[in-house]
């Protein structure tokens, strides 16, 4: 792998076409994501589409926009790549997703395959062992009083029960972060913080592809359902591989940041925590709540198959769009008081896990994860409170943060 040299002529400024706005913003900048809100705004209110200059590429940010290309796959395809690059023009710099991306018919394939993998009776079957671990979890945090909510919490929770879930040995589970870290950077412009991770995850490559192999699955992990399907004909067992890949690059980072979310929220909305506490059956709102105010996965792109336009706007085969996922999560069109974290809101609809065909796969994972957590942290924590500067964590599609000081009282 050569992240340094994978997409060279990506990334020049490219003036915007004749009446599309362009702006100045670089949504992946670090002053972007200390705080991208005002950006957000004017991403939203400039125009439906607009142009980022630095980049040469199409943008847009408002729900209805963003909704309407996630669910018109034919001519937003994913298969030519979700991130800048695009794999027809840019190359590579691993070997394909096939599900994140791929379009029908072999999409339909992986999905289906990964619909039964990560499915509501399977998430059923994980949840007693699921919710003992966040218990015991939670006792000793509240034992502890003062702990880092990113390091042991919101890493350490996935970290413990999924890769056992999928059943992976234990050597080497130490390269899952910095992996998935590499991966989600990868799909931003190849810029210094994309070449940091692919550096720091160089070893983790092949380690993924090994850990993906049947026989380094134990017998009763779900990644063993993929081979499974394999073994009736569904895919191929080179498939099969690559779809265990695919649980493995995207199932930790992501809750990693949801918990993280989470957490961060009902620490800086004690109404909302107090909330949770008098009513349990709030977990599962409050944790899908984090995920349209956080919006962990905060950027997609899509590849334009044949001409079609945007807010008027002509766009040609192989054009790029980037869309804005946070951004429709907090569009004022959509949603009532958008930047306030209210965990009985009406949630349904965020683009936090996407939408249509392309939709989350592991989103029963992830909420079963989320809901476990809250609901041993409301049985056991009185109050929660933020003792130190966070820190956030930069990632060109992840938000999150890398360090989150707590201080919690026992109920
Ligand atoms: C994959 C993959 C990797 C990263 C994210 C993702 C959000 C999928 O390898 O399929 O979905």
């Amino acid at each position: 792998m050569d992240g340094g040299k994978a997409f060279p002529e990506l990334g020049g400024a490219v003036a915007p076409p004749p009446g599309v706005p362009g702006l100045d913003i670089d949504p992946f900048s670090e002053a972007f994501f200390a705080d991208p809100y005002p950006d957000h705004a004017r991403l939203r209110d400039t125009a439906p589409f607009v142009w980022l200059i630095k980049y040469g590429i199409g943008a847009i940010a408002r729900y209805e926009d963003v909704r309407k290309v996630l669910l018109d796959w034919e001519t937003f395809s994913s298969a030519r790549g979700v991130g800048m690059a695009d794999f027809a023009k840019h190359g590579r710099f691993r070997l394909p997703s096939i599900i994140l991306e791929s379009d029908p018919p072999q999409h339909t394939r992986s999905r289906a395959v990964l619909n039964k993998t990560l499915s509501f009776l399977v998430m059923k079957s994980l949840r007693e062992t699921f919710a003992a671990e966040a218990d015991r979890m939670i006792d000793e945090l509240v034992e502890k009083r003062e702990f880092d909510g990113c390091a042991e919490l919101a890493e350490a929770f996935p970290l413990r029960v999924f890769p056992d879930a999928i059943g992976m040995n234990r050597e080497g589970r130490d390269n899952l972060l910095p992996y998935g870290d590499m991966v989600f950077n990868s799909f931003g412009p190849p810029n210094q913080r994309f070449l940091a991770s692919a550096t720091r995850a160089e070893a983790a490559f092949t380690w993924v592809e090994t850990q993906a192999q049947r026989e380094n699955l134990s017998p009763d992990g779900f990644g063993q359902i993929c081979y499974q399907a394999a073994d009736k004909g569904e895919v191929t067992h080179k498939e099969a591989a690559m779809l265990v890949r695919a649980i493995l690059t995207a199932g930790v980072d992501t809750t990693v940041n949801g918990i993280g979310a989470v957490l961060f929220a009902l620490a800086r909305f004690p109404g909302e925590w107090r909330k949770l506490r008098e009513n349990r059956s709030l977990a599962r709102p409050a944790f899908e709540e984090a995920i349209r105010f956080e919006s962990p996965v905060q950027t997609f792109f899509r590849t334009v198959t044949r001409p079609t336009t945007l807010d008027g706007h002509p766009l040609a085969e192989g054009d790029k769009i980037l869309m804005f996922l946070g951004a429709a999560n907090r569009d004022p069109l959509k949603w009532e008081n958008p930047d306030t974290f209210d965990i009985e809101r009406p949630v349904a609809g965020h683009v936090g896990f996407g939408v249509g065909i392309h939709a989350c796969v592991g989103q029963l994972l992830a909420r079963l994860e989320g809901e476990v957590v809250l609901d041993a942290m409301a049985r056991k924590i009185g109050t929660i409170e933020v003792t130190g500067e966070p820190e956030r964590r930069f990632n060109n599609t992840l938000r999150g943060l890398k360090k989150l000081p707590l201080r919690v009282t026992a109920v």
